[in-house]
């Protein structure tokens, strides 16, 4: 081997050991390899890294905004168990007729989990929990809040609030409970009591690493107090976290830990409507500092925010919510994700709330315009497909000649894609351009739709630009107005 055949397979090895988005089940092998690194021969580890590296290693994250689509979901906890993404959100509903209840509040009667690989594929795990298991639990009251869940000794815990039963003295509130089960998905069973000494909602538990597992809640302040080791019974007493903002609700806290620095994150009411905020300190008990801003206020006023954020592969995230499905009515939630990122010194550059999500879209995959990265000034909206039945999603409606959408970061892989197929509506005909970077980047296809009075699947053939991994700019060329859903390339 030469000099430089070392080199470059020195330089292979360290990216390859190096590389953090690696799918699960390639983890436990690039350990043997390594392992066997020293036994082989050079060339032949070489050769191994160099298909490894080419071939289809990564597990390819995105995800565009809101993920779940078949139902309102809100509070997100989202936590890695054994290399997979899960989600524990609360499951609002509309409020069942007949039931006594607030037409114009929270109502939620069960909880849901879901998994992913790859953030943009996730399975509905079906009902974990309901309000009619936990004996404490007033099943009547649709106010399953809340929850987390995390693992311990091979055993998850799943935590969430709700409204306890009246006691003798007719006293109701919010309590918070546990139910335990062997893997992610459940079954789950739930304490036959709420946790004693606490009393609010928003459950996050913080395991250290010395193991020391702790739990937080909110009930106007923000409370800490120790777990014991069996994770239903506290093991100091509560503890109100302080110099947090005075004025202003504050709830939904969730702690993590990042070289040495612990974050506690919450929303707050600074103004008007929730704002998500941290504070970091050098334990899990505090004493926090005030150090900046998450997330703005909502744009469009959902006055709730809540939220996680976790590492998954290298990446940093942050879960949130807003009210995508349900714009007139902000209890109806649906869970996003956006990368987050610190800067040097360990604060958290704000995120910006997007619709397009996170990752590389694949080109074979349906990429939905409306989950944009930039429209047009003039002559591009967006609208539900039917506004009576919003979780059939969006559509881009692209109205003025020279009206775009962009949808960023999509990745049309090494081949050449000969196809693209567009799901549209074009009453009149029309003339779409497919451009990348921007609206006078290189032109990638044509598309010439005829007059059609309902949506129907077109496939056009495409330029021969190299595309790789590119910004997809959707132009509307003729002055008749076109609809679109969905485009997907092929090759
Ligand atoms: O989902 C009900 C409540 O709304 C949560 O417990 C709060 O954090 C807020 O998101």
């Amino acid at each position: 081997m030469t000099n430089k055949e070392h080199a470059s397979c020195h330089r292979q090895k360290l990216e390859l050991l190096n590389l953090k988005r690696i799918s699960a089940p390639f983890q436990s092998f690039i350990t043997s390899l390594k392992l066997a690194i020293s036994d082989f021969k050079p060339h032949f580890v070489c050769s191994i890294l160099t298909i490894i590296i080419s071939d289809a290693l990564f597990t390819p994250l995105a995800a565009q905004n809101p993920i779940i689509r078949d139902q309102f979901t809100a509070d997100p906890s989202a936590r890695v168990f054994n290399n997979k993404m899960y989600v524990f959100p609360s499951h609002d509903i509309r409020a069942p007729q007949g039931k006594n209840l607030r037409k114009d509040w929270f109502c939620m009667e069960d909880y849901h989990v879901f998994s992913s690989e790859n953030l943009s594929d996730w399975t509905d795990h079906g009902s974990i929990l309901s309000q009619y298991e936990p004996a404490w639990v007033d099943s009547a009251s649709y106010s399953m809040w809340a929850p987390d869940c995390v693992k311990r000794k091979g055993k998850y815990y799943f935590y969430f609030p709700a409204n306890t039963r009246p006691d003798q003295n007719g006293r109701k509130g919010f309590g918070i409970g546990v139910a335990v089960a062997d893997r992610p998905e459940g079954p789950y069973l739930p304490q036959a009591e709420a946790i004693r000494g606490v009393h609010g909602i928003d459950p996050n538990v913080f395991i250290d690493k010395d193991g020391q597992a702790y739990l937080y809640w909110s009930q106007q302040h923000i409370y800490v107090a120790k777990l014991k080791e069996n994770m239903f019974e506290l093991d100091s007493e509560p503890y109100i976290i302080p110099n947090l903002p005075e004025k202003g609700l504050k709830e939904g806290p969730w702690v993590f830990e990042r070289e040495g620095i612990y974050y506690l994150t919450f929303p707050h009411v600074e103004n008007k409507t929730e704002r998500l905020e941290y504070a970091v300190g050098k334990h899990p008990m505090g004493p926090f500092t005030m150090s900046g801003v998450i997330m703005d206020e909502s744009p469009t006023a959902c006055w709730t925010n809540h939220h996680s954020i976790l590492e998954y592969q290298g990446q940093w995230y942050l879960f949130y919510h807003h009210n995508d499905y349900s714009p007139d009515f902000d209890k109806n939630r649906s869970i996003r994700i956006d990368s987050l990122f610190f800067k040097a010194d360990g604060s958290i550059q704000k995120v910006r709330p997007s619709l397009r999500g996170v990752g590389l879209t694949p080109a074979n995959t349906a990429i939905q315009p409306d989950r944009y990265s930039a429209l047009s000034p003039e002559g591009a909206l967006i609208h539900f497909i039917d506004k009576s039945s919003p979780f059939e999603g969006w559509k881009t409606q692209l109205n003025k000649p020279g009206g775009w959408v962009q949808y960023n970061a999509v990745d049309f892989g090494n081949k050449k894609k000969q196809r693209v197929q567009i799901r549209a509506l074009a009453p009149q005909g029309g003339i779409l351009e497919l451009r990348l970077n921007s609206p006078d980047g290189p032109l990638l296809a044509n598309l010439r739709l005829p007059a059609g009075s309902d949506w129907a699947n077109y496939d056009f053939k495409t330029k021969k630009t190299k595309a790789g991994k590119a910004d997809l700019i959707v132009l509307l060329r003729s002055a008749t107005e076109v609809e679109i859903d969905w485009l997907r390339f092929q090759p």
